[in-house]
């Protein structure tokens, strides 16, 4: 497959370690996947689906104490303790390597080890980074032929260097006490062991485009974020794009794929996706910021999931899909997921393999899930239908405007804009949201999440923060930043903004800011939205009142706020920026004044 030397002394060294029976080089063919699929079958690890219905499509389950991103088990593992932060958990590299080397060790034996070329980004352009995974599970090898561009067109890209992220995964037992995953940014290593989910195995994606990236583009200047890209013709035929940093399960697949409400799409008014979870950003030659999705499919959460609130991501799922610890439709071995329509399948299995039903409920009389709240399909980005001509631009899009939002029940309004790139840095430092069922852990409870990068910072966040106002000095004509939120409740704790489609309101009042046709009212947080301003035509029970409240910046919970910030800014000592500080000194005193 290459000649390249380290590729190689990679490859022997693990088979050395693991002592798998066969190694099986991944060469991106049709015909080994195919192999490869039927192996799966054969095994059990993954199941057929419908192939009328869902052509080309796959189920498979993880085991049950395996089923989100495992963020107290997730480390950095560089040299000096104190450049990992105090948000991330650390592990000296080389006990770590002799740690996960001994839980490891042997581990593949009667197991075949594939070796997975691949590259983040379009292979050959400048964004793009090359990765080399090492698998026992032939469910990592066909997620990331969807996830990534899996060619072994990259063996010739090295040029017989060894610029590529070692990524090494070994199932081992699934053993939750002994799973890890351990990032060595200094030493582009990736290890993840006892895992067989999602996040924690298919490193491309937040172990490598994220955790590893946002190290090399803080060294090399440019930045790795939690981002969706979405791209908004207007009717002139003009398109504008945007990159938006929510915390995972906030919406930012739903946002990506939007469809505007019908008051915008008979203007002329149509949305595109770039891309739905991670956005690489480097200066461009015009001064302008440029965005490439890295990605090369989606891997996004099914429940809630429909022909209404994403049709996009729903038709995205329809072929070639790989389906995680959904529910399985008994009457014609199809799929189904809370939320997916109110018909649920009268005869089905749940996502842990039992039988279910409609109402069915536990000993405790709460009501049995069918699919787990974080299972997820992962789907060819091509098969997209709002799919962006220029994803594949190797230069990316020129950003002008960049979103960052999370869930809070009370304290954010609707929207609201930095007054400035400081300002929009320390908005983003800020945000905080309530947690989802996308890690484990308790669902539910507000934390303090920067940039959404809270648990995919591969460094100090106090020098990210940093790298933000250093990155804002180098761009010319700097993407403007806005703060959302959806997720407002009323007393009754039901959302008060109807989201989905209807964000694209927001959105346009996001682009009338950047294109300085509306004015704005100063607030102690930001600009805000005057309420007229926010287009309510043809929104059922949404009246300028409600906008009113939705823009409600009330003094003494951001008194709290504030607080708040404060406690979580002194974590980072000496190492936070002294803009951020200085930010913070104003938000207090506007308050104080307001
Ligand atoms: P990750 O893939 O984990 O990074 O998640 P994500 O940020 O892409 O979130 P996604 O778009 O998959 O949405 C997660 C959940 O939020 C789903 O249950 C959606 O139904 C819900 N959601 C998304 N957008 C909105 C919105 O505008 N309003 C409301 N109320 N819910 C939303
Ligand atoms: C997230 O949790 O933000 C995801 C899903 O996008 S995972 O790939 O599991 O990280
Ligand atoms: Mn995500």
């Amino acid at each position: 497959m290459t000649n390249n030397k380290y590729v190689l002394d990679f490859v022997q060294k693990y088979a050395d370690l693991l002592t798998p029976d066969k190694i099986v080089w991944i060469d991106g063919s049709k015909q080994q996947k195919k192999e490869l699929i039927e192996q799966a079958i054969a095994t059990g690890e993954v199941m057929k689906l419908n192939n009328k219905l869902l052509p080309g499509c796959l189920y498979h389950r993880t085991a049950q104490n395996d089923v989100a991103r495992v963020e107290d088990r997730t480390y950095i593992c560089t040299r000096s303790k104190d450049d990992a932060g105090p948000t991330n958990n650390w592990m000296d590299p080389q006990e770590a390597y002799t740690k996960l080397d001994s839980i490891a060790k042997g581990s593949m034996k009667g197991r075949t080890m594939y070796v997975i070329p691949f590259s983040m980004g379009k292979v050959g352009s400048r964004f793009a980074k090359y990765g080399i995974e090492l698998s026992d599970s032939i469910y990592v090898v066909l997620n990331m032929m969807i996830m990534t561009r899996v060619s072994p067109k990259i063996y010739d890209k090295l040029g017989g260097t060894d610029n590529f992220v070692k990524c090494i995964h070994a199932k081992v037992n699934i053993d939750l006490e002994n799973r890890y995953i351990c990032h060595f940014p200094e030493d582009n290593t990736i290890y993840s062991i006892n895992s067989g989910y999602g996040g924690n195995v298919l490193l491309g994606k937040k172990c490598l485009a994220l955790r590893i990236a946002s190290y090399q583009g803080w060294k090399e200047g440019w930045m790795a974020e939690h981002m969706l890209i979405l791209g908004i013709q207007k009717p002139n035929g003009e398109t504008k794009y945007v990159c938006g940093a929510f915390p995972s399960a906030c919406g930012k697949t739903n946002l990506a794929m939007l469809i505007p409400p019908e008051t915008y799409t008979s203007k002329g008014y149509k949305v595109f996706t770039v891309g739905d979870d991670i956005a690489w950003l480097r200066k461009g030659r015009d001064g302008m910021l440029y965005a490439i999705n890295p990605e090369n499919g989606f891997f996004g959460v099914a429940p809630g999931t429909n022909v209404k609130s994403n049709p996009n991501a729903l038709e995205s799922t329809r072929k070639n899909t790989i389906f995680t610890n959904v529910a399985i439709n008994l009457k014609n071995n199809t799929v189904w997921w809370e939320g997916l329509d109110k018909n649920p399948p009268q005869k089905a299995l749940d996502w842990k393999g039992n039988p279910w039903h409609p109402g069915m409920v536990d000993a405790d009389g709460k009501p049995v899930k069918a699919a787990h709240p974080n299972s997820r399909f992962t789907a060819p980005i091509q098969n997209c239908p709002s799919l962006s001509p220029e994803f594949e631009n190797p230069k990316g899009v020129p950003i002008s405007a960049i979103i960052f939002g999370g869930r809070r029940a009370k304290t954010a309004p609707l929207v609201y804009e930095a007054r400035d790139w400081k300002h929009g840095v320390f908005v983003g430092s800020i945000m905080a949201s309530e947690t989802t069922a996308a890690a484990a852990g308790q669902v539910g409870v507000v934390r303090r999440d920067p940039m959404a990068m809270l648990p995919f910072c591969g460094y100090h966040m106090g020098d990210y923060f940093q790298h933000w106002l250093n990155m804002g000095k180098k761009i010319k004509n700097k993407p403007k930043i806005f703060n959302v939120n959806w997720f407002r409740t009323d007393e009754n704790g039901n959302f008060i903004w109807p989201g989905f489609g209807d964000n694209m309101r927001v959105l346009d009042w996001i682009l009338q800011r950047c294109e300085d046709a509306v004015d704005a009212v100063e607030s102690p947080i930001g600009y805000l939205p005057k309420p007229e301003d926010i287009n309510i035509e043809g929104l059922e029970g949404i009246t300028l009142d409600t906008i009113k409240g939705l823009l409600e910046v009330d003094k003494d919970t951001w008194k709290q706020e504030a607080k708040g910030i404060e406690e979580f800014y002194a974590k980072f000592g000496y190492r936070l920026p002294k803009e951020l500080r200085k930010e913070l000194k104003t938000l207090k005193s506007n308050l104080r004044k307001a």
